[in-house]
């Protein structure tokens, strides 16, 4: 992965703004399709404020990628361009046939895996076809960022949501960001539009007083201070601190000392290193006035991903277009997400032995306890919090609606490396099971239906014992 790649990326970048370009003419109306999560959201933030600066209409549809029958409908809509947003390489087939062959112009933004055809009235932007790694090395919001920023420079300011939306597709690693994304992140550094230091990751070190920010910590959880403001208010007394201060407020010396009272206090798991690192390192601070919200660029993930979960996406995508109103009502959607989803996580550290270890997994059943919409992000959370181990795949099952049971898996990148990939796997298990399922490599779910959950994890462990 190297230099040559993201100059073939910047030069396809180069290509989609000219495409797109002539749409802005005010005379073409267009039709923004994209996903309900940070990067998504963010995406489509990024391209709604560069057409509100040309005059040009457009409507924003959020959805999880469209299935054939919905393209078709989509295809019968009266727009001059539809531009689809983290989703659309895996779709050209239909895409093809439904909206280029209603006589529709299409620009596709992705970073998922996909086809990528030659056709006429279409323009495609994907990291996979310049050779790089779309998992990691830039998002869609990091794509619509480089064909905007060919439009014209006074957008720039706007890199701060692709790094967020890199951020909210967990595209920033312990060592840093990679390919397009370091690129964007240099130049934003350079250019004064982000800083950086290093400091305690954790969301709410902005804008929540420490106390508070303890309390609702799910990235890490704090065993022992997530969800017990008693625990919390006496690490802050401890340590001497004014308790309604915000991290950043107390400034770097203090956030040491948290940190290291923090590694004391969890003592079993501080010598976890995805601990560690998910509490402490890379911080960025957003520094230009353009971009409305919290300045810290993973408490602004973090907001656009609660209004993605809560099924808010338009209050998180009004927030990024700078709306102070919705910016307000999505802080108050975070708080809320990480209240429910701090007490998820304290279920579950507090029932570690329901999880069962095969050779291949290791799975829970949640039943009710944690809901369907819970559960995949929990299983993430609790493995880079190091309360589950991470040697082989983490399964989790919960009840969905009716009869319907939800998985949700979850590997690390160094097991998709040794040929996992839980995507194929999850679709195809399911399948036989009369079930539905997907997703990438390192992330996958399915919906089965209950009576079959021995049947489905028979066959899943099979199939991953071959592989893990
Ligand atoms: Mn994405």
């Amino acid at each position: 992965m190297g230099r040559a790649e993201i100059r073939r990326f910047q030069r396809a970048s180069e290509a989609a703004a000219a495409f797109l370009k002539a749409h802005l003419t005010g005379e073409s109306r267009i039709k923004i399709i994209t996903h309900t999560d940070p990067d998504g959201i963010a995406a489509s933030a990024i391209l709604a404020r560069c057409f509100y600066s040309y005059n040009t209409p457009f409507h924003v549809k959020f959805t999880r990628p469209l299935k054939p029958a919905e393209i078709a409908e989509l295809g019968k809509e009266d727009y001059d361009l539809f531009v689809f947003l983290d989703q659309g390489s895996g779709q050209v087939a239909a895409v093809h046939k439904f909206v280029l062959g209603a006589g529709h112009d299409v620009l596709i933004l992705d970073h998922h895996p996909g086809e990528f055809p030659e056709l006429s009235n279409f323009t495609h932007l994907n990291p996979h076809a310049c050779g790089l790694n779309g998992a990691k090395d830039v998002g869609a919001a990091g794509v619509a960022y480089s064909v905007i920023e060919h439009i014209d420079k006074n957008f720039r300011p706007l890199v701060g949501l692709a790094a967020v939306g890199a951020i909210g597709d967990r595209q920033e690693f312990f060592s840093g960001f990679t390919g397009v994304n370091e690129t964007l992140v240099k130049r934003a550094v350079d250019l004064g539009l982000i800083r950086v230091s290093e400091g305690l990751k954790l969301v709410g070190r902005e804008l929540s007083p420490v106390v508070e920010c303890l309390r609702l910590c799910m990235r890490p959880y704090l065993p022992g201070l997530s969800g017990n403001l008693a625990a919390c208010r006496a690490l802050v007394d401890t340590l001497a601190l004014s308790p309604g201060a915000t991290l950043v407020e107390l400034g770097s010396e203090a956030e040491r000392k948290v940190r290291d009272v923090i590694f004391t206090r969890v003592g079993h798991v501080a010598i976890n290193e995805d601990f560690c690192h998910t509490l402490w390192g890379m911080v960025y601070e957003l520094t230009a006035n353009e971009v409305v919200g919290p300045r810290d660029v993973r408490e602004y993930a973090a907001m656009l991903d609660a209004c993605g979960k809560l099924r808010k996406p338009e209050i998180g995508f009004a927030a990024a277009l700078g709306d102070r109103v919705a910016c307000n009502e999505a802080l108050g959607l975070l708080r809320r997400y990480q209240e429910q989803m701090v007490r998820v996580l304290g279920w579950l550290n507090a029932h570690m032995d329901v999880f069962k270890v095969t050779p291949s997994m290791r799975y829970i059943y949640t039943g009710r306890e944690v809901g369907p919409t819970m559960i995949g992000e929990a299983l993430s959370l609790a493995m880079e919090s190091g309360l589950v181990a991470t040697d082989r795949p983490v399964v989790g099952m919960a009840n969905g609606e009716g009869d319907e049971l939800k998985i949700s898996a979850r590997a690390t990148p160094g097991l998709a490396m040794e040929g996992l990939n839980l995507g194929l796997i999850l679709t195809r298990v399911a399948g036989e099971v009369g079930g539905d399922g997907g997703g990438h490599d390192v992330s996958a779910a399915a919906r089965i239906p209950r009576e079959r959950m021995d049947e489905f994890m028979a066959k899943l462990d099979q199939a991953l014992i071959g592989v893990v």
